[in-house]
């Protein structure tokens, strides 16, 4: 008999891991809306969207424990819904933190393009066109390239350089560290779906059980947006800081 059940068997490691991203998503949106209030105005939408990014992975991960206890695929459907509205958000972030040292349009726009084609194609990759999943994997690196010169050679280091608050400076050199490290867990994890490179890795998994993929995506979730706000959380503590101590100096 085989028994389909809905709650969470014992040795169900990618369950887990879904459960433990929503709740986790879930606390650190709390401690973001609650910690708007610690910062000055000109901060506080930085915060908001970082609770907003969590907030919104919180969703998708309730929905995505879900399909996966209940049917035992990968949910990519809601993971690329979720992760169309949240890598934009981030992308707004670093406009956010930015603006102060007069970030232009022009370099929000050319992050949000580089999102539109690392995920389109990312998704047909995974969804529509799977035997085709190692040329969608390179054409989507290219839109996660461009990503990576604007934070790192692009007007947006440019203006980051520009900047006389400390905090901004140092957030600044973390928040592109996790774009740059952090987010290659995603394409790794990708490399292991059936016919790309590192498939080979994962050969003797049971796909009606486990799913690498999942794990490795489950895990970069929780490091790139909770992490993510925290660090953008730490400059706006930081420069709030060190913006009322100028005042009363
Ligand atoms: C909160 C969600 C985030 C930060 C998602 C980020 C996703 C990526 C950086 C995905 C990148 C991919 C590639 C660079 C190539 C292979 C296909 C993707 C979409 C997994």
């Amino acid at each position: 008999m085989t028994l389909l059940s809905s709650t969470l068997q014992a040795g169900d490691y990618i369950g887990f891991t879904f459960f433990t991203g929503y709740m986790s998503m879930l606390a650190a949106s709390i401690f973001f809306f609650v910690e708007r209030g610690q910062v000055l105005d000109k901060w506080k939408t930085s915060l908001t969207v970082s609770g907003l990014i969590t907030f919104i992975a919180a969703v998708h991960y309730f929905y995505m424990r879900g399909v996966w206890l209940e049917e035992h695929v990968s949910p990519t459907q809601f993971r690329y819904i979720d992760w169309t509205l949240t890598v934009p958000l981030m992308c707004i972030e670093y406009y956010l933190i930015l603006r102060p040292v007069k970030a232009s349009s022009g370099m929000l726009w050319r992050l949000l393009a580089g999102s539109v084609l690392m995920l389109v194609t990312g998704y047909l990759g995974e969804a529509v066109q799977p035997e085709r999943n190692v040329f969608w994997g390179v054409v989507s690196t290219l839109g996660w390239a461009v990503i990576i010169y604007e934070i790192y050679f692009g007007e947006a280091a440019k203006k980051a350089a520009t900047s006389t608050m400390p905090s901004v400076q140092r957030g600044y050199a973390v928040m592109r560290w996790f774009t740059l490290v952090g987010w290659a867990i995603y394409p790794i994890g990708y490399m292991m779906l059936p016919g790309n490179l590192l498939s080979g890795l994962v050969e003797g998994v049971d796909l009606s059980k486990s799913s690498p993929v999942d794990l490795a995506y489950n895990i970069a979730d929780a490091i790139n947006k909770i992490g993510f706000g925290l660090v953008v959380y730490s400059i706006a503590k930081g420069a709030t800081e060190e913006e009322r101590g100028m005042a009363n100096a």
